[in-house]
C-alpha cells in the first residue's frame, strides 16, 4: 500500500488526536475526602475513586498497570498497590524509596503487571488507612469471566469515630480502658490471643453496617464469585457463609487447590476468592464477617428472586481467636519453580509491653533493614511470634509460599500476608526476584506504627 503526499498530510494531522485519545485512556484515581453515614452519624473519611466513579480499579491480565493518581486531599499521602509487585520506586512506601504525594499533586504510575487476582490499594502514610484510605484493585484473568456467572467485591473495614492518632497515643501511653482483656484460646489451652486491642464502633462491608446492609441481587441456581478484602486496620475476621457453601479458589489473589468452606478466617490485609452456588430457589442469605475476639459483626445479603432480607444485629457472640488450622489445609495447585534455597532467616516478633511497643528480634524498628537477600536465590523466613498478640506479616514486592507451621512442613498457599498467632512459628519461602528496598512489616496498623515496620534489602 502506497501513501500519497495528501494521505501523509491527513495522517500527520490525525496523529495528535490519536495520541490524545490514548493519553485519555490512562485511568485516573482520585484520592478524596468523603462523608459516610455510620449508624446515623456523619463521619469524615477518605477514599480512592476510579475512572468509573466507583472505588478502586479493575484491570485485565496482560494489561500494564497504568494510572494517574491525583491527591485531592489537603495532606500528603502515599498509595501502595497491595498484591502487585511493581518496581520498588512505584511501590508507594516513600519512607523507603521515593517521595510522598503532596496535597494537590498528581503522579503517573506505569509498570508491567504479572499478577491476576483480588488485590487492593491503600495508604502507606501515617494512620490514613484507619480513615478508609483504601480501595479494591482487581486483575481479571480475561476480559469476560471464564467460570463465574457473576462476581462481587466486598471490602471490609473496622470503623471508629475517634481520631486514630488519639488511639495510637493512648495505646503507647498504656492507658488501660483502650486495652481489651486477654482472652484464652479454647482451642489451644495455655496460649493467649489478643489481636483486637482497640474498641471499634462498627464493621463495615462496602461502607455499610449490618443494620443497613448491601443487598446483592443474584440468580437462582447461579454462581457468584465473592472477592473478599480485609482492609481493616486492626481486626482479623471470620467469614461466615451461613447456609451457603462455597469453594475457596484463591487467597491473596493467588490460586489454591479449591476447598469447600462455610466458615474460614481472613486476617488483616488478606484476600479470599470464594465461588458460591446459589440455591435454586428464591431467598436471601447473609454473608457475615465476625471480628476476632470481639462482639462486632458486619455483612452483606445475597438475594435471589423475592427473598426477604431479615434484620441482623451487628453484635454477635465473641468468636474464637484465629489459629492456623485453616492455613494448614491450603495447598498450591501446581508445582512451583524453586531456585536453590540459600538463605534462612529467623525473625522473632517481639514486644508488646504496657507501652504497646513492638518490634523484630527484640527491638522496635521504623524502616530499619532487617536482612539482605541475593537476587536469584530462594529465601526462607521463619516468623516466631514471641508476643501475646497475633501479627499479620506482609512482605512487599514478593510472593511467599507457606512451607511450615510449628515444625510441620507442607506445600502451602502462595501469599503476601500471613497471620502469625501468638506463640506460633511459621516458615515461608520466596524468590528474591525483585531488587529494591522493600517494606517488611506487621499489617496491624497500630503495631506497625509502634515498631513493627522493617525493610528487606538486596545485596
Ligand atoms: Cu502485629
Amino acid at each position: 500500500m502506497k501513501f500519497s503526499r495528501r494521505d501523509m498530510l491527513k495522517l500527520s494531522a490525525a496523529l495528535p488526536f490519536v495520541w490524545q485519545a490514548r493519553a485519555e485512556q490512562i485511568p485516573i484515581l482520585d484520592i478524596v475526602s468523603r462523608v459516610l453515614e455510620v449508624k446515623g452519624k456523619a463521619a469524615k473519611v477518605f477514599g480512592i475513586i476510579g475512572p468509573d466513579g466507583k472505588p478502586g480499579l479493575s484491570l485485565v491480565y496482560g494489561q500494564p498497570f497504568r494510572a494517574l493518581l491525583r491527591n485531592q486531599l489537603s495532606e500528603e499521602t502515599a498509595i501502595h498497590w497491595h498484591g502487585l509487585s511493581p518496581p520498588v520506586a512505584q511501590d508507594g512506601v516513600p519512607m523507603l524509596v521515593g517521595e510522598p504525594l503532596k496535597a494537590g499533586e498528581s503522579r503517573n504510575y506505569d509498570f508491567i503487571n504479572k499478577k491476576v487476582g483480588t488485590h487492593w490499594m491503600h495508604s502507606h502514610m501515617g494512620l490514613q488507612e484507619q480513615q478508609l484510605l483504601a480501595a479494591p484493585l482487581i486483575v481479571h484473568e480475561t476480559a469476560k469471566p471464564v467460570f463465574d456467572d457473576q462476581e462481587h467485591v466486598v471490602m471490609l473495614h473496622d470503623f471508629t469515630f475517634r481520631d486514630p492518632a488519639e488511639i495510637l497515643a493512648e495505646l503507647n501511653g498504656g492507658d488501660a480502658p483502650q486495652m481489651a482483656r486477654m482472652e484464652v484460646n479454647p482451642a489451644q489451652p495455655g496460649t493467649m490471643a489478643m489481636s483486637n486491642d482497640i474498641k471499634f464502633d462498627a464493621l463495615l462491608a462496602n461502607d455499610r453496617t449490618l443494620d443497613d446492609p448491601e443487598v446483592v441481587k443474584v440468580e437462582e441456581g447461579g454462581v457468584l464469585r465473592l472477592r473478599l478484602i480485609n482492609a481493616a486496620s486492626a481486626t482479623n475476621l471470620w467469614v461466615e457463609l451461613g447456609e451457603l457453601k462455597g469453594q475457596l479458589i484463591a487467597v491473596d489473589g493467588t490460586a489454591v487447590k479449591p476447598i469447600s468452606v462455610s466458615r474460614f478466617p481472613l486476617a488483616i490485609a488478606q484476600r479470599a476468592d470464594v465461588r458460591i452456588t446459589i440455591p435454586n430457589e428464591s431467598g436471601a442469605w447473609p454473608i457475615l464477617f465476625h471480628s476476632e475476639s470481639s462482639h462486632l459483626q458486619g455483612g452483606i445479603y445475597l438475594k435471589a428472586g423475592g427473598g426477604s432480607v431479615d434484620q441482623i444485629f451487628d453484635l454477635c457472640q465473641a468468636s474464637a481467636p484465629i489459629g492456623l488450622e485453616f492455613e494448614a489445609m491450603l495447598r498450591v495447585p501446581y508445582a512451583l519453580h524453586k531456585s536453590p534455597l540459600e538463605q534462612h532467616e529467623t525473625v522473632a516478633l517481639t514486644g508488646g509491653d504496657e507501652h504497646h511497643q513492638f518490634g523484630f528480634n527484640g527491638r522496635p524498628m521504623m524502616h530499619d533493614v532487617l536482612f539482605k537477600v541475593k537476587q536469584g536465590t530462594r529465601v526462607e523466613v521463619a516468623f516466631r511470634n514471641e508476643t501475646v498478640m497475633a501479627h499479620p506479616m506482609h512482605i512487599h514486592g514478593h510472593y511467599f509460599q507457606v512451607t511450615e507451621i510449628n515444625g510441620v512442613a507442607f506445600e502451602g498457599a502462595q501469599r503476601d500476608t500471613i497471620l502469625i498467632p501468638a506463640g506460633h512459628t511459621v516458615k515461608v519461602q520466596f524468590e528474591a526476584d525483585n531488587p529494591g528496598l522493600w517494606a517488611f512489616h506487621c499489617h496491624h496498623l497500630y503495631h506497625m506504627n509502634s515498631g513493627m515496620m522493617a525493610a528487606m534489602a538486596y545485596v
